[in-house]
């Protein structure tokens, strides 16, 4: 489909897809996976769509969904309004587990078992909850961290980190990746992916890098340093480093950056992983699934024989020097990081 024809599609049935994403994040706040999913799923069906959807027969027909989502669609077709949604909207549990899910470092989960614990305040989880170091660095920056960013501003985060890292290894490849690279006007954060081309000039760097920010005042509170992910399966040779920094000069927000150093033959896969959208990665994850490859961060392996869903065979890693050599394994045509929010 072109990208073209998308934005159309979603313009037909922007109120229902506004709608059924606005159910679906609140059911992805609560930790109802199953539901989420769902409501993606559905959301992705009738981006498809290329007319007006006007009848509950029509609904029914769509694959995947069922009669209780259907029903739920109709209402919103027929009457313009979503009961359950606003019901949900407006209800004291949902509202503490939003305000609650916006502290950096609270999964559903927690949030969740705060509300149970009796907390329905920032200040009751100041003054009475347990909270992990990270979850103190979110709460100390509630306002500021929801705040997104200019793309301006962007630019000058990635001016300091590159003039950092560059004094300590020159000739780096420094891309500053996520919703920036996706040409969004605002951003959450910034995301800083840095490699050499000799494949060994990164190594070491982080932790020089991150002293060297420090000590510049440039970066004021740590979240994550790890050299791998230990919950990830395809667990591999990445560092990363989440943290808070603070441009100098008046009226500056602290803002969440993110920095991932990588090995030079996995630079595609994880320019393409870190440009993102979620969204956009996981049905490049699922389109590789269906032609028995297997895409991350690091790689993309084909060959992969999975039993029951879980891999008896990792397969072999293919040669993937740009991020078009991998939508061309895929059988995709290209699309440029402004055309991946979907
Ligand atoms: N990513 C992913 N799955 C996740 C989290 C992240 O695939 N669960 C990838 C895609 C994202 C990228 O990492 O685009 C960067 O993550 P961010 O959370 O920084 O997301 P964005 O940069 O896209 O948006 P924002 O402007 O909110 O930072
Ligand atoms: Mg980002
Ligand atoms: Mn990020």
């Amino acid at each position: 489909m072109s990208s073209q024809t998308a934005k159309k599609n979603t313009e037909i049935n922007k109120d229902i897809i506004d709608k059924l994403q606005a159910m679906g994040d609140l059911y992805g706040k609560t930790n109802d996976k199953w539901r989420a999913y769902s409501y993606q799923k559905a959301i992705t069906t009738i981006r498809r769509c290329t007319h007006r959807i006007n009848s509950y027969e029509e609904i029914i027909k769509l694959p995947g969904i069922g009669e209780s989502l259907a029903k739920k669609i109709w209402e919103i077709i027929d009457t313009g309004s979503f009961e359950k949604l606003e019901d949900f909207q407006s209800s004291e549990y949902m509202n503490v587990i939003t305000l609650f899910g916006n502290v950096w470092g609270c999964g559903p989960n927690i949030a969740k078992q705060w509300y149970d614990q009796g907390f329905r305040t920032l200040d009751d989880l100041r003054t009475k909850a347990k909270l992990s170091d990270n979850q103190q660095v979110g709460l100390k920056y509630y306002d500021e961290f929801l705040e997104r960013m200019p793309r301006n501003e962007v630019c000058e985060i990635e001016a300091v980190v590159k003039e950092h890292a560059l004094a300590l290894v020159p000739d780096l490849i420094i891309q500053t990746c996520g919703s920036y690279r996706r040409g969004k006007p605002t951003c959450g954060d910034v995301d800083i992916l840095i490699t050499h081309i000799d494949g060994i000039s990164h190594e070491g760097l982080l932790i020089p890098l991150i002293d060297s920010l420090k000590k510049s005042g440039f970066l004021t509170d740590d979240l994550v340093l790890s050299s791998s992910d230990k919950y990830e399966e395809d667990s591999g040779s990445h560092v990363k480093y989440y943290g808070v920094c603070l441009l100098p000069g008046e009226n500056r927000k602290h803002r969440r950056l993110d920095i991932i150093i990588i090995p030079h033959d996995e630079y595609a896969c994880a320019l393409l992983y870190f440009t993102g959208s979620a969204l956009f990665n996981r049905s490049m994850r699922a389109l590789a699934h269906r032609y028995n490859m297997y895409l991350s961060q690091h790689r993309l392996n084909t060959g992969v024989i999975r039993k029951n869903n879980s891999k008896i065979n990792t397969g072999t890693p293919l040669y993937t020097p740009t991020e078009e050599s991998i939508f061309k394994y895929l059988n995709l045509p290209y699309r440029p990081p402004e055309e991946r929010d979907h």
